[in-house]
C-alpha cells in the first residue's frame, strides 16, 4: 500500500524539537498553546489569528511562562498563508472555526507541514476527499486531534476489548450529549452565557458555531462519540463503515432557551434547523451496528453515552457500569465500572497520569497533543491518520444528506480505497505515545 510519510529531504531524522505554528489562538488554540509551552521538545515559532483579543491573550501565556514571544500573523483570513511559507515550521495546529479547517489543512500539507487539526475536517463529502488526496500526494500526515480517544475510561475499555474481555464486538453507542446553550449564546463580554447574542454581537465560539445550528440539520459534531467507537470496531483496520441513516427530532431547545433568558428577543424567533436530538445508525462491514447521538440544545448533564457491547459483556458509561458473563460478581447484575477500569487502566495512562494532571478535559488533552508531537518528532505516521480523521468527520455531511432525503441510507465512502482490509492500527498499542 501507499505510505504517507514526509520525505527525508524536508525532515531530519528523529528531531529532538518540533517547531510549531498555530493557526487560530482562540479558546481552544490557547489550550494547545498551554500544552506546547509545557514541553521541552516543542518550540512555538509562530501564531496566527484574525482577532487582536485572542493574540493578546496568547501573548500573556508566553510571558507568564517566560518564553520567547512567537512571530505573529494577522490582518485577514489569508494571513495563515504567510505562516505556512516559513521554512522553520515542521507542523501546524489548526484550531479555527470549522469552515476554515479544510483549506488551511490542505495548504499546510502542500507547504510540507504535518497537520494536527481540531475536530471537523471539512463540511462536504468532497472536502474530505480533498484532504485525503492532498495527504496522499504530499505524503504529509493529517491527524484529527480527537481527544476523547484518549479519555482514561475509553482507553481502559479499549485495553479490555483488545484482550477479548467483551468477546466479539456486536453493538456500539456514543455521541455528543452536552448542553451547549451557554456556549452558543453570550453577552459579547464573557465566553459563556450572560446573554443571548450570537454572531458579530457575541464573542468566542458563539460568533461562528451557532450558525451551524441554524443552517444545518444533522449530526454536526460526530467525532467525540464515533472516534473512540472506531477503535473498538477496528474501523479502517479490517473493518469499515458501509452505510448510514439519520433521524432528527424537532428543534425547540435553542429558541426556548433564548425566550426564557430574554423574552421577546428576535433570537427566539429564529428557525433553528438543527434537530434537538439527532440519531444516526451506521452499519459495519463485519456486522456490528453503531448508534450515534447529537444532543446539544436541551437541559441535560454531560454524557457521551458510550455503550460497548460484545458477545461476553458490555460497558456503559452513563450508569458507570460493566457486566461480563461469568466474571462479574453476580449473574445479570452490573459491576461498578471502576473495578474494571482501574484493573485495565491503559499502559499510557499508567505511565503518564501524573504528567497529564492539570491538562485540559481531565488529562486527555495532554495525550492527544503528545501523540501528535511524538509522531512529528519521529517522522512517522500519526496514530489517528488521515483516513481515520475523515471517516469520523464525514458523518456531518452524510447525516445531513440522509435527513434531507427523508432518512434515506447513505453509502459510506471508502477513503482507503480497499486498503482497510489489511491496514494495521498504530493507535495506543503500548505505553510509548
Ligand atoms: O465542549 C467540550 O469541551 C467539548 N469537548 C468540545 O469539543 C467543545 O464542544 C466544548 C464547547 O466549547 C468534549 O466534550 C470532550
Amino acid at each position: 500500500g501507499i505510505s504517507i510519510l514526509p520525505s527525508a529531504t524536508v525532515f531530519g531524522k528523529n528531531m529532538d524539537k518540533v517547531r510549531l505554528g498555530y493557526i487560530g489562538v482562540g479558546l481552544r488554540g490557547r489550550n494547545h498553546i498551554d500544552e506546547g509551552l509545557l514541553r521541552d521538545d516543542v518550540e512555538i515559532v509562530a501564531i496566527c489569528d484574525t482577532q487582536e483579543q485572542s493574540l493578546a491573550e496568547c501573548r500573556k501565556q508566553f510571558v507568564e511562562k517566560g518564553k520567547k514571544l512567537p512571530a505573529e500573523y494577522t490582518g485577514g483570513l489569508d494571513a495563515y498563508k504567510k505562516l505556512l511559507a516559513r521554512k522553520d515550521i515542521d507542523a501546524v495546529i489548526i484550531a479555527t472555526p470549522w469552515q476554515f479547517h479544510k483549506d488551511q489543512a490542505v495548504h499546510a500539507m502542500q507547504a510540507g507541514k504535518y497537520v494536527g487539526c481540531e475536530v471537523i475536517a471539512g463540511l462536504t463529502v468532497e472536502d474530505h476527499w480533498e484532504i485525503v488526496r492532498t495527504s496522499e500526494a504530499t505524503k504529509m500526515p493529517y491527524m484529527t486531534l480527537e481527544n476523547v480517544c484518549y479519555r482514561r475510561d475509553v482507553m481502559a475499555v479499549l485495553n479490555m476489548t483488545r484482550q477479548g474481555l467483551l468477546g466479539e464486538m456486536i453493538h456500539l453507542e456514543g455521541g455528543y450529549q452536552h448542553n451547549l446553550r451557554s456556549v452558543l449564546f453570550n453577552d459579547g463580554k464573557q465566553y459563556y452565557g450572560g446573554g443571548v447574542e450570537f454572531g458579530p454581537k457575541a464573542i468566542s465560539e458563539a460568533q461562528w458555531r451557532t450558525q451551524y445550528n441554524i443552517d444545518t440539520n444533522g449530526d454536526i459534531y460526530p467525532t467525540h462519540g464515533v472516534g473512540p467507537l472506531m477503535h473498538y470496531a477496528d474501523i479502517n483496520y479490517g473493518n469499515r463503515f458501509t452505510n448510514l441513516v439519520s433521524f432528527a427530532s424537532k428543534a425547540r431547545g435553542l429558541a426556548a432557551y433564548v425566550e426564557d433568558k430574554a423574552p421577546g428577543s428576535p433570537n427566539a424567533k429564529i428557525n433553528y434547523k438543527n434537530g434537538d436530538v439527532v440519531t444516526t445508525m451506521i452499519n459495519c462491514a463485519n456486522g456490528e451496528t453503531v448508534m450515534l447521538s447529537h444532543d446539544t440544545h436541551l437541559p441535560r448533564p454531560y454524557s457521551l453515552g458510550f455503550r460497548v457491547q460484545g458477545t461476553k459483556g458490555l460497558w456503559m458509561d452513563v450508569n458507570h457500569s460493566v457486566y461480563i458473563e461469568g466474571k462479574s460478581k453476580k449473574d445479570d447484575v452490573w459491576d461498578p465500572a471502576k473495578d474494571w477500569l482501574d484493573k485495565y487502566d491503559h499502559p499510557l495512562w499508567q505511565k503518564y497520569a501524573k504528567t497529564a494532571e492539570g491538562a485540559g478535559h481531565g488529562g486527555m488533552d495532554f495525550f492527544v497533543f503528545q501523540a501528535f508531537i511524538e509522531s512529528v518528532k519521529r517522522k512517522v505516521q500519526t496514530p489517528i491518520d488521515v483516513y481515520d480523521s475523515v471517516t469520523m468527520s464525514v458523518i456531518l455531511p452524510l447525516s445531513g444528506k440522509s435527513i434531507a432525503e427523508g432518512n434515506m441510507p447513505q453509502p459510506f465512502p471508502d477513503f482507503t480505497k480497499g486498503k482497510w482490509k489489511d491496514r494495521k492500527s498504530a493507535f495506543a498499542l503500548n505505553d510509548d505515545y
